[in-house]
């Protein structure tokens, strides 16, 4: 049996909840083929301790593909991560504490890695089925950023491995508060299988225009 990792965080920032590790506990145990079966691991929101719990997991179960998966209020999509850059420069303090400014992730590493994941092809899929996706050109410089770069830094070695970070929209309860965008955990939810099924269909991306003008 093939395994499959998704990780999502614990609450951050006074939120009493991270939709993130709520949406991907429903896929825990999930086989999206008979080979294949989905683990779901949640991450604490400090740094360097992230990256500890994240780096045990790969050991331990050996996934063919990877997904973090974060939370980022304010986005109006689901929001497929196309580069991680060794970075840190933290706003608010993590859970611990720590709040380092402009350190690197790896003194030894590149500065920047691309999602693995065929990120235009999994935005079509789940456009065609009426959720709202997007690719975005930055995942920050906090916690999840620094996940997502050490992620990529590890499956490196394993070229076959598939690896990415997704962030998330607030909850409809979190941006009751925040007055802003919000996507239902349901449709989060069919939004990752739309992921883990286009990812695992081992195929290039497509080639659509899906950049930025600024
Ligand atoms: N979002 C934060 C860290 C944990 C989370 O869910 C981020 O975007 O960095």
């Amino acid at each position: 049996m093939q395994q499959i990792l998704l990780t999502g965080f614990e609450p951050f920032a006074g939120e009493a909840s991270n939709p993130s590790w709520d949406a991907i506990q429903q896929l825990d145990g999930w086989r999206p083929d008979a080979e294949t079966i989905v683990r779901a691991r949640k991450l604490p929101c400090v740094f360097g301790h992230s990256l500890q719990v994240l780096e045990a997991e790969l050991s331990a179960l050996q996934p063919v593909l990877v997904i973090a998966v974060g939370q980022a209020g304010g986005r109006t999509c689901f929001s497929l991560e196309k580069v991680a850059i060794n970075y840190n420069d933290a706003r608010i303090p993590d859970n611990s504490g720590q709040q380092p400014v402009a350190t690197t992730t790896d003194d030894a590493g590149p500065a920047a890695y691309f999602s693995s994941l065929p990120l235009k092809h999994i935005v079509q899929k789940a456009r065609q089925q009426g959720i709202p996706a997007e690719v975005s050109f930055s995942a920050g410089t906090f916690v999840c950023n620094h996940v997502f770069y050490g992620l990529m830094h590890q499956v490196v070695k394993t070229p076959k491995v598939r690896a990415g970070f997704i962030h998330i929209p607030y909850s409809p309860q979190q941006a009751s508060r925040h007055q802003t965008a919000s996507m239902s955990l349901d449709l989060v939810v069919a939004a990752l299988k739309i992921s883990i099924e286009v990812s695992l269909l081992q195929q290039p991306d497509l080639q659509l225009a899906m950049g930025q003008l600024d």
